[in-house]
């Protein structure tokens, strides 16, 4: 590290920091090799080190200078022993032997390639691990294996759901599905979050926000647009959760704990004349692609919580609630803000980002 650059460890600054450079300075080797051990861990479920890895990867990734060296870095905050031994023998040897070791084990591989289907968690896969199951092809033969709907339509649509989708893509899936809402509520407000909301060029799905003025009138919202998606020969799955929100259950101390509004988990059609230069990833002959879109319908009042907690990253959001709940002594979720003994309300985005004292930050400065 070059001598003389003050570190930002003011945590208040540390967020805005963290996200605003948009110089990313830490090579790509020691990149590559934290965002494996992320990944080791969270399909291993364990959730000390993944933490502390995601960590350490976000404040490397925005400091505005390359570590050229070990002097300093016990200075920075959050990078701790493991990842300076990481970044030690990286310097060394251009290379970490605990990722390669990683990289080669047949327990990792598996469980990668098993999460890479659509409706297949950790545990799952884990079980599948657990019976001597390998590939895609001893899953789908095993007799004593049950696949549930949503796998099911995992692996039917494999190939077109790995592959992601383009900027493009999701602009053409914003088109389709802002009509579709318009033509069975034209009251309703649609917009996009998630990760194309935060400007990425690439995604594994869309997401959308639906909301209406009329109180009440969002849970049946959902059903309305899948039946009008269905009409339209669009939805090839659907996964329809009811809202369970009932304010005294917020706000939720567990992030991983998500949010209680009605949602669905959808894989529609997208047709490739659709798409804006006509869609590369559109199969030729089929003329169409099967997509995973996500839409969520809180009530107007919840709006500004829900977008604010579905634009992302989950990083991001992780690092948000932290500093609310360790800097603030305030509990934000997907729902509400809540001060002491009191919710604080929010028309926008901005509301929260001044509740908690901080500058507000563009959904593009939440990449990390
Ligand atoms: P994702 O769609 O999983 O992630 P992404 O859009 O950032 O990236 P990509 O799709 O390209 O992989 O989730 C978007 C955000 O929504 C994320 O911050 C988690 C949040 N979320 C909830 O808060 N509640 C939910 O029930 C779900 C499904 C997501
Ligand atoms: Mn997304
Ligand atoms: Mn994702
Ligand atoms: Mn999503």
């Amino acid at each position: 590290m070059k001598e003389g650059r003050p570190v930002a460890v003011e945590t208040r600054h540390l967020i805005q920091v963290r996200y605003s450079l948009s110089t990313i300075c830490l090579s790509s080797l020691l990149q590559d090799a934290l965002e494996v051990l992320v990944e080791y861990h969270e399909l291993t479920e364990i959730e000390g080190p993944r933490v502390a890895y995601s960590r350490a990867a976000s404040v490397l990734k925005s400091l505005p200078w390359t570590i050229e060296s070990m002097g300093g870095t016990e200075a920075l905050p959050c990078v701790g022993e493991k990842t300076r031994t990481l970044i030690q023998e990286i310097l060394q040897y251009g290379r970490s032997f605990e990722v390669e070791k990683i990289l080669a084990d047949e327990r990792y591989q598996t469980l990668k390639l098993f999460t890479s289907v659509f409706g297949v968690g950790p545990k799952t896969a884990d079980k599948w691990y657990r019976r001597g199951l390998r590939s895609f092809s001893q899953i789908l033969a095993d007799p004593d294996v049950q696949l549930n709907r949503m796998q099911q339509n995992g692996f039917l649509h494999y190939t077109d759901l790995s592959r992601g989708l383009s900027a493009a893509e999701a602009r053409a899936v914003e088109a389709v599905v802002g009509e579709t809402v318009r033509t069975v509520a034209p009251n309703a407000r649609v917009v996009l979050t998630g990760g194309f909301r935060r400007g990425k060029e690439f995604g594994h799905d869309v997401d959308f926000i639906v909301t209406t003025a009329e109180p009440g009138r969002e849970n049946s919202l959902l059903p309305l647009i899948m039946g009008r998606l269905e009409e339209q020969g669009l939805l090839l799955f659907q996964a329809h959760h009811p809202s369970t929100l009932a304010l005294k259950k917020i706000p939720c101390r567990r992030f991983e704990a998500m949010d209680y509004y009605s949602k669905c988990f959808l894989i529609l059609k997208l047709e490739g004349s659709r798409v804006q230069g006509g869609g590369q990833a559109v199969p030729a002959g089929r003329g169409w692609r099967a997509v995973r879109v996500d839409l969520v319908a809180p009530p107007i009042e919840r709006f500004a919580f829900t977008q604010l907690g579905w634009t992302g990253s989950k990083q991001f959001e992780r690092d948000l609630r932290r500093f609310a709940r360790v800097e603030r002594n305030m509990l934000l979720d997907n729902h509400a803000l809540f001060d002491k003994n009191q919710f604080l309300a929010a028309v926008t985005e901005k509301d929260i980002f001044a509740h908690l004292g901080l500058e507000y930050m563009e959904p593009w400065q939440r990449n990390a």
